[in-house]
């Protein structure tokens, strides 16, 4: 049943910040899906071993999972759990992975890319430990597609991914299993859902966005059946192959339904949205949007509330780009701290050494040492446990911890589809200022410090240089620029700049004017509009 079929290297499947990410055309075409695919399993191998499989529901997500269980029975894997309906979120597939103590996991998802048949789709393998594969195996798979010759793949009729159960492919056992329970159990252990049931009962309200992605099923378990938040507390609760013309990525230009919610008259008490594959999420109070730096901070400094984490925490990681907040809370706690450059899969390694327990990044992504991913919906219930024992709003607990610790004014301005050639440029260009730029002032602040990000390992000593242009200033400033490395089309510059007040007075500005001459500054050291002609951001987070 088993036949060979004769193919030949594709360019550019390098898989980037999260995976490899393409137009969904672009993976639909011809050997496309399956030459990565034999890629993934020439470098990890396949023979006798076990695998978890399934994806965000995209468009291609189910005819893509037939062709991996057929590719994977070829290769000669023993078994493949799959998520019923081909559907996992990313953090339920990370579970899944440890729980059953596989050999890894295939996760079919393009995150927060948009989808649908002109937009984007993904792959992505996951390590033993639940975690993205590091670099060192993403950059052998983007070997391995440049000298392929042939893959394998099983003849074979679809498999029944629709029902619960047991069933064989070829000499593969295929386990189809229910996406949200072992997660939701997973939940329970963590989170004191008598507490949390008490909270909703007492009539706290909230509203969670589910953008019509992979979170859905698994929200309306966890917080409508399970805890008892009233039915339609979950929106947006079906996942659709073009998340229902949504652009699935939780932040405030494209989570704006909850955002208006939230900032209107009788907005609920508390709001929360989560992305395509279910592994960010964005946080809003009252009247109050929570950046995700913020958000990280609060957790380190309150997880302790929650029962999964009362033994306290063992160090925070953030990534570089993200606030110092939580650093000043680790300091606070006496607890390690890491700077990681953009990537989940950086945490991998402090979290299965001990090292953190907390991991978060700028880019809507919190999570903990229970997986090894981000998960949208873990810091949507770690909030709420924060919240039902500390008996106060959001804008509360922000005001109180910014008092305490001073507030890290942050934003993000994004600046999407630029052409590629633009975008280096400017980059470029900008590094070779860096070594100049120690000492000259800008805006009426004293550059110290400004360099490219370097990152060594503590754990394995792996070294990953270029990963983000910073520039420090005096008074704790920073601005830090790099291209993002999931976007699908052109180039998409970040900007992410950040401000420091001690306090106790300016503590309660808008973000904006706080930072207007950190962004000034950094629109004139690196002539963002000479280069790319762009004069404002598309998002701003
Ligand atoms: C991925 C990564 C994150 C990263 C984010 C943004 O998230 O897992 O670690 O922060 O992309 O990366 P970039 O700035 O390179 O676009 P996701 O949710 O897309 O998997």
């Amino acid at each position: 049943m088993i036949t060979t079929v004769a193919t030949k290297p594709i360019a550019g499947q390098k898989p980037g910040t999260s995976g490899l990410r393409k137009k969904t055309p672009v993976f639909m075409g011809r050997h496309y899906l399956e030459n990565f695919t034999q890629a993934i399993f020439d470098v990890v191998g396949a023979a006798g071993k076990t695998f978890v499989l399934g994806g965000d529901g995209r468009y291609f997500n189910d005819r893509a999972a037939q062709v991996i269980l057929r590719m994977a029975a070829a290769n000669g894997a023993a078994r493949v759990i799959v998520g019923q309906g081909a559907i996992l979120s990313t953090p339920a597939a990370s579970h899944l992975i440890r729980l059953n103590k596989t050999d890894g996991g295939i996760i079919m998802s393009a995150s927060h890319n948009p989808g649908g048949p002109e937009e984007d789709f993904g792959v992505k393998f996951n390590m033993p430990n639940g975690g993205p594969a590091p670099e060192s195996v993403t950059e052998a798979m983007f070997q391995r597609t440049t000298e392929l010759t042939e893959y394998r793949i099983v003849e074979a009729q679809d498999v029944d991914l629709n029902t619960v159960g047991r069933q064989t492919l070829g000499g593969m056992i295929v386990d189809v299993v229910d996406p949200v329970s072992d997660y939701a159990a997973l939940m329970e252990t963590l989170f004191d859902f008598p507490a949390l049931r008490a909270l909703f009962a007492g009539g706290f309200r909230m509203r969670m966005d589910a953008m019509c992605a992979v979170t859905g099923p698994y929200a309306v378990e966890i917080l409508e059946n399970r805890l008892g938040a009233a039915k339609g507390t979950v929106t947006h609760e079906t996942p659709l192959p073009d998340f229902g013309g949504m652009h699935p990525d939780p932040n405030p230009t494209w989570a704006h339904e909850l955002m208006a919610e939230m900032m209107g008259d009788n907005a609920p008490d508390f709001g929360a949205a989560s992305d395509g594959d279910g592994d960010r999420n964005m946080v809003v109070g009252r009247g109050i949007y929570v950046s995700p730096s913020d958000s990280l901070a609060v957790l380190a400094a309150n997880a302790h509330l929650a029962p999964g984490y009362a033994r306290g925490l063992a160090g925070v990681a953030r990534s570089m780009p993200t606030s110092a907040a939580a650093d000043r809370v680790a300091d606070a706690l006496g607890i390690a701290k890491f700077e990681t450059p953009t990537g989940w899969k950086f945490f991998g390694n402090l979290l299965d050494a001990g090292k953190v327990t907390l991991c978060g990044e700028e880019s809507f992504g919190t999570g903990s040492d229970h997986v090894r991913e981000k998960d949208g919906l873990w810091a949507v219930l770690l909030w709420l446990n924060i919240l039902a024992v500390r008996k106060q709003s959001v804008a509360q607990i922000l005001s109180e911890h910014w008092a305490k610790y001073g507030r890290n004014y942050y934003s993000r301005h994004d600046f999407e589809a630029i052409a590629t050639d633009k975008a280096d440029a400017m980059i470029t260009a900008l590094r070779a200022t860096l070594a100049d730029l120690p000492g000259q002032v800008v805006e009426g602040m004293t550059i110290t410090a400004a360099d490219d990000f370097a990152y060594t390992d503590p754990v394995d000593g792996s070294v990953s240089a270029r990963q983000g242009v910073r520039i420090i200033f005096a008074d704790s400033s920073r601005i830090v620029m790099r291209l993002s490395g999931t976007g699908t089309e052109g180039a998409t510059l970040r900007v992410y700049l950040e401000r420091y007040a001690a306090g106790p007075d300016g503590l309660d500005l808008d973000p904006q004017e706080a930072l207007a001459p950190v962004i000034r500054a950094a629109h004139g050291l690196a002539r963002l509009t000479e280069f790319t002609g762009c004069t404002a951001p598309d998002v701003v987070t």
